[in-house]
């Protein structure tokens, strides 16, 4: 596609009949020209992983009040960041009307959507209207993969998560009946088959597929018929709000498997959604990114200052949309114009240091030499394994 558009920034010409008080009385100010650059944003904040969706949407906000706070100038124009945040609840039909909604308002540019099942369809549209796109989170390979010139990612995708979780699975903790049980979401279904492909390919056999839902909260069928097999690993690809409760259903079944997961499940709040059926070290799973060495201290700064601003732990993608926000805020300075045509080449040839990592696109748009950190679970909390590529 081509991204033809030649879209006008909303240049609000805020006639700032500023009024100055100066000793010798009052003057007028000059008019200032202030552009607003609205930078969408879309997570779920309703329903069952709002949890998540206020994780990301609070990592959106804390970048753009930091954009704000150092004055940009992008041309010669002095310029406002404007948060224009939507829900899609996870649910691939409302993610399409927000992401409608989001080119109805002419925004410059779109962070999001978290869920892969969201973010897919509602890509076509922003692709359409010719609005560059980062998600912080959709894992599914598919999204950078239709073709569409606008489509970012900043974390590693599904083929990489689910392929080293399946190797780790039988190689590290030893696993040689691995059970799947996958919710049917993009996500959910891609990274299982992607964990499933990882696992044989390093000798494990998989003795049961077993299917729920992203809405569900009784496994019970599906365990019983997997407990049947003896696994000694049972993958989950999907989301934490479902994991928590079906670790609670292993424990009364009897399960003593390992669990493991992809970036989904991967949260602060899984050992909660679990409770007591979380024992140390039985819970292995990856977030699609991360740092090491000197790179820490940033990671670790931005977590200590989250924390302080909006009395919450990071859950897990927050330090990505941060980033991401910020990268196309600088795409926008370094191409001297927040028109979508004119700031998406800077965007594909970015280099950039964030939170976390250093960050560059390759040609379809998915972040370099992507990251991914394998984390356990030790008192409740998580605690990272290593960092591997
Ligand atoms: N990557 C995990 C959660 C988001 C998604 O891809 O659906």
């Amino acid at each position: 596609m081509t991204f033809s558009g030649n879209r006008s920034l909303t240049v609000v010409a805020v006639a700032v009949a500023a009024v100055v008080l100066a000793a010798c009385g009052k003057k007028e100010a000059p008019v200032a020209d202030v552009q607003v650059i609205k930078i969408g944003h879309v997570g779920p904040v309703s329903g069952a992983i709002a949890h998540l969706g206020k994780d990301n949407e609070n990592g959106a906000r804390m970048a753009i009040e930091e954009l704000n706070a150092a004055g940009l100038k992008i041309g010669d124009k002095a310029v406002k960041f404007e948060l224009l945040a939507e829900d899609d609840a996870a649910d691939p039909k409302q993610g399409t009307a927000a992401a409608q909604k989001l080119v109805d308002a002419k925004v410059n540019g779109v962070i999001g959507h978290l869920n892969s099942g969201t973010t897919i369809p509602a890509s076509q549209i922003y692709n359409t209207a010719g609005i560059p796109q980062i998600s912080p989170s959709a894992t599914n390979p598919k999204y950078t993969r239709q073709g569409y010139a606008g489509a970012f990612r900043v974390v590693a995708d599904d083929v990489h998560l689910g392929g080293t979780l399946g190797k780790y699975a039988v190689e590290t903790l030893k696993g040689k009946n691995i059970a799947v049980i996958d919710d049917r979401t993009a996500y959910g279904q891609g990274v299982a088959e992607e964990f499933k492909k990882g696992a044989t390919a390093a000798g494990g056999t998989i003795v049961g597929h077993e299917f729920t839902t992203d809405k569900a909260s009784d496994f019970n069928s599906i365990l019983t018929t997997l407990k049947a097999k003896k696994p000694d690993v049972v993958f989950f690809g999907g989301m934490d709000a479902v994991a928590g409760p079906m670790l609670r259903q292993m424990k009364s079944l009897g399960i003593q498997a390992k669990f493991m997961g992809g970036d989904g499940i991967c949260t602060a709040e899984l050992a909660k959604l679990a409770g007591d059926a979380m024992k140390d070290e039985a819970v292995v799973c990856a977030e699609a990114g991360g740092v090491e060495g000197e790179q820490k201290v940033g990671m670790d700064k931005f977590r200590a200052d989250f924390k302080a601003k909006y009395n919450a732990d990071v859950q897990v993608y927050a330090p990505y949309v941060y980033d991401a926000v910020k990268i196309m805020a600088t795409a926008m300075v370094n191409a001297g114009s927040a028109d979508p045509a004119k700031y998406l080449p800077a965007l594909k040839s970015i280099t950039y240091k964030g939170v976390t990592g250093d960050i560059s696109f390759d040609e379809k748009g998915d972040v370099k030499n992507g990251a991914l950190t394998m984390y356990t679970y030790k008192g409740g909390e998580r605690s990272q394994i290593a960092v591997v590529r």
